[in-house]
């Protein structure tokens, strides 16, 4: 199908040059050209959201509304052509212009309201659902500023603020008329009515307009457009603004306040509370937003609100929305006018909650005093959920006090976002199988044993749209040609390639590929890096956000070992390795913008030493984000997936590099476990401790790093070059902490509380596999193949369809369209 005409779309680019900027295509520059290219994009976008959006009011599909505090959706261009299978058509036209589309695609900015895989997660979620044909609004919050931009600068990050709309965002839609009132602050009071009727009213409180910017999520070649709400605040206006009112004055520079800091910066931690009360009102604003426009648009269709959760389903990304429970409750107690019963039995039949994680640190956990002050009518909500939960709690288990305690919802001055979203929410999942059985067994067990119904798994998935289609048209364009494009929509059919991989031929051009990406990659690390890297040396990556869990630690420390090795054993069996990293660190966390410092200051080192003759080389990737991740999964052979076991809930990006034919080096954690399942023992390599141990570690509290240390020569001497100049040579105390964070107990933190010394050596052995392995490059190429044909399971597409059949319960839709 031809969707655009080659003739036609330059021409249209051409118009819309010289209506956006009344300029010709000599005269335009590369910024404007992608803005006249974008708008030509979204004009074919448009007849098939308008279809999709007649094909919703006519068919009146159940609805999913995915609550996201994070859309982490990376450029939308170069994805929107793919699906709209107008990429290689597009491409071709513009270079008869003697236009790059690359260098076009890399003038939009990553749209990045997100940490990292919350947020992605979400982003494949979407492009999955309007692939499968559901109806789904995904709904956030328009951050003025996203994540934010990294710069290295000495070794050390430094963070600059991500302005992605100073030159305007082409892929999205103001829609003022959808605008709601959110209200914050003031007090509530009981009114009485003649017929001895009590509502309750809230007053003296502040208020901000919720405005919808609408984004296409295009589904791939079936006209279906779904849409990404981001909800972006402003303030009421305040008429007949008196000069001698004071009081209405500063009300009204209040309410632009308020409005201004809501949606300004998206928070830059992952993993990680910090309990400030401007997060609190963000939630709140786009929650409240959201719930209103869902039901807005039920109301169209229909007059009875019991209905509601036949048609509508709230799902709540961790418990960041969580939020939503008691404001449904609030909307329809004090609004429709319903009773508490009918109101909480069709609130638990319309929202679902998803947990990401099992790290204490990023419980989400309110002190009482600020969630009242700042939303007091929806304290009053919680304050009664939690009142009748622990009624229930008592007839379940009459008279254990210790039950109510660990359950209950208001606990300790806090409001537990989490235990709010189990008690009311008809269904609770975890993101991979481990994880899941973790959340069950251990985690949430209490509530494991009294609402076992309600939990379930959905391991997670990714878009193989653009982390194979888009990032990787070499391998893609082979995968087709032997299975056919049909992988592209049904992943599971790569299975075909199988025998592939026992054939020479085939194995050749898969490393031919493979060479190609990683001469790709080196010219990006030549151009931002300035360092020359070798596309024959093995390139070991592990990009991902900065967290002890993750253990990046581990991984710069062995290659301070296998330096030392190598420096004392220049003959020793070694094939050239480039480990590269890419990772962001949340603005305060210590620990993890000092391991970004020795990982700069270790390559400063090695990459110049003469004696190891280039045989390793370091790279830092500055600023890993969405679109320079797609080239670094296309140019991967070795995989990091280090994590402590337990820690990780499931990771994404390990399917990204599997996707791409990377081997991967990792611990039986999160959906690691269903890969090796998948791709079998001989294909993967597995290190450490399992989750059960370190788990009774914890619990027995019986660990001790410093034997390790005492004991391990080859370990203490790298754990002493953190503190001997080596790699700090003007300040030998510079890494100090991350040596004591290893051997010590300090201010709670128990020494090497993520046990990198206890799977040191499990993890260099796995290293010195990796390097022997790869000199054999049939049994290497072999491997590979592999492990892209067993990745079908690890679509988002598979994840998606596990929901609809599971918990949302959505019907499919046609959108049909005469062209
Ligand atoms: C919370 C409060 C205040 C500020 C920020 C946060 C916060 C933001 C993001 C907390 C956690 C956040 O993300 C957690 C996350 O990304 N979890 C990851 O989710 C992925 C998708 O399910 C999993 O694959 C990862 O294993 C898991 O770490």
């Amino acid at each position: 199908s031809n969707v655009f005409n080659k003739k036609e779309f330059v021409s249209n680019v051409k118009d819309n040059l010289k209506n956006l900027y009344r300029k010709t295509l000599d005269e335009a520059n590369q910024q404007e050209i992608f803005q006249a290219v974008s708008t030509t994009v979204k004009d074919e976008i448009m007849d098939r959201w308008l279809a999709t959006q007649q094909t919703f009011e006519k068919d009146d599909p159940k609805t999913v509304y995915y609550m996201s505090m994070e859309f982490l959706m990376g450029r939308a261009l170069g994805n929107n052509l793919i699906n709209l299978c107008a990429y290689k058509e597009v491409k071709e036209a513009l270079e008869e212009l003697g236009l790059d589309l690359s260098v076009i695609e890399d003038q939009e900015p990553d749209p990045a309201l997100g940490n990292g895989g919350l947020g992605r997660l979400a982003a494949c979620f979407m492009d999955s659902l309007a692939t499968l044909g559901y109806a789904a609004y995904g709904c956030g919050i328009r951050y003025r500023y996203g994540m934010f931009k990294q710069k290295i600068s000495d070794g050390f990050q430094v963070e600059v603020p991500d302005n992605w709309l100073k030159d305007g965002y082409p892929f999205e839609l103001r829609r003022p008329e959808y605008c709601y009132e959110v209200r914050f602050g003031g007090n509530v009071r009981p009114e009485y009515g003649e017929d001895g009727s009590m509502k309750f009213v809230h007053e003296n409180y502040q208020s901000v307009l919720a405005i919808p910017y609408d984004m296409p999520i295009v589904g791939y070649d079936n006209n279906v457009v779904d849409t990404l709400i981001t909800w972006d605040a402003q303030a009421k206006e305040v008429f007949e603004l008196d000069s001698f009112d004071k009081g209405n004055y500063e009300q009204a520079v209040a309410q632009e306040n308020l409005a201004r800091n809501l949606v300004e910066v998206l928070y830059p931690n992952d993993n990680h509370v910090a309990g400030k009360e401007l997060r609190l009102k963000q939630q709140y604003f786009f929650v409240s937003a959201s719930i209103q426009r869902a039901l807005a648009r039920f109301k169209k269709h229909h007059d009875d609100i019991h209905d509601l959760p036949e048609k509508v389903v709230f799902q709540m990304n961790d418990t960041h929305p969580t939020v939503a429970v008691a404001e449904l409750m609030r909307i329809l107690v004090d609004e429709e006018g319903l009773g508490w019963d009918d109101a909480w039995n069709i609130t638990t039949h319309c929202v679902a909650y998803t947990n990401h994680t099992i790290m204490s640190e990023a419980l989400e956990k309110w002190p009482i005093e600020i969630f009242q002050r700042l939303l007091p009518r929806v304290y009053q909500i919680v304050d009664e959920i939690n009142r009748r939960f622990l009624i229930e709690i008592e007839n379940r288990y009459p008279g254990n006090e210790y039950k109510k305690q660990k359950m209950a919802i208001l606990w300790d001055g806090q409001v537990k976002m989490a235990h709010l979203a189990i008690a009311a929410g008809f269904s609770v999942n975890g993101v991979a199988k481990l994880h899941t059985e973790i959340l069950m067994n251990q985690e949430l067990k209490d509530f494991y044993d009294m609402y076992p119904q309600k939990f379930n798994n959905k391991t997670n998935g990714i878009t193989q749209r653009r982390f194979l289609a888009h990032a990787n048209p070499l391998l893609a364009d082979w995968v087709t040609k032997h299975v056919g494009k049909g992988w592209i929509t049904d992943l599971s059919q790569v299975a075909k390639l199988a025998p592939y991989a026992e054939d020479p031929k085939e194995q050749q051009e898969f490393m031919e590929i493979k060479r190609k990406n990683k001469i790709r990659l080196a010219k990006y690390i030549k151009e931002h890096n300035g360092i020359e890297v070798n596309p024959d040396s093995i390139f070991d990556v592990q990009v991902k956000r900065l967290h002890e869990y993750k253990r990046q630690l581990l991984n710069i420390l062995h290659v301070m070992y296998l330096y030392n090795q190598l420096k004392s054993n220049p003959n020793m069996d070694f094939y050239p390795r480039t480990f590269i990293f890419g990772a962001k660190a949340a603005a305060g966390y210590r620990n993890a913008k000092l391991t970004i410092k020795l990982i700069n200051n270790v390559a400063e080192v090695i990459n110049h030493d003469p004696d190891i003759q280039g045989k390793i080389k370091v790279v830092f990737i500055e600023d890993y984000r969405v679109s320079n991740a797609e080239w670094i999964f296309a140019a991967a052979d070795v995989s990091e997936q280090i994590s402590t076991a337990s820690k990780e809930a499931s990771g994404t990006g390990n399917m990204k590099f599997m996707l791409n034919g990377a081997l991967t080096l990792g611990t039986m954690d999160g959906a690691n476990v269903e890969m090796y399942d998948e791709v079998g023992a001989d294909n993967i390599f597995i290190f450490g401790m399992s989750a059960e141990e370190v788990i009774a570690h914890e619990q027995h509290k019986d660990y001790n790093p410093m034997e390790i240390y005492n004991n391990d020569p080859d370990i203490h001497k790298v754990l002493n070059q953190l503190i001997d100049g080596t790699f700090s040579a003007n300040d030998k105390e510079l890494f100090r902490d991350l040596y004591n964070s290893l051997l010590s107990n300090q201010g709670g933190k128990i020494a090497d509380r993520y046990f990198i010394l206890a799977d040191f050596r499990s993890y260099a052995n796995e290293q010195q596999k990796i390097n022997s392995y790869y000199r054999n490059r049939k049994a290497w190429a072999k491997s590979a193949i592999l492990n892209v044909a067993h990745v079908g399971k690890f679509s988002s597409d598979r994840t998606i369809q596990e929901y609809v059949d599971d918990i949302w319960h959505l019907d499919k839709i046609t959108v049909k369209m005469d062209r």
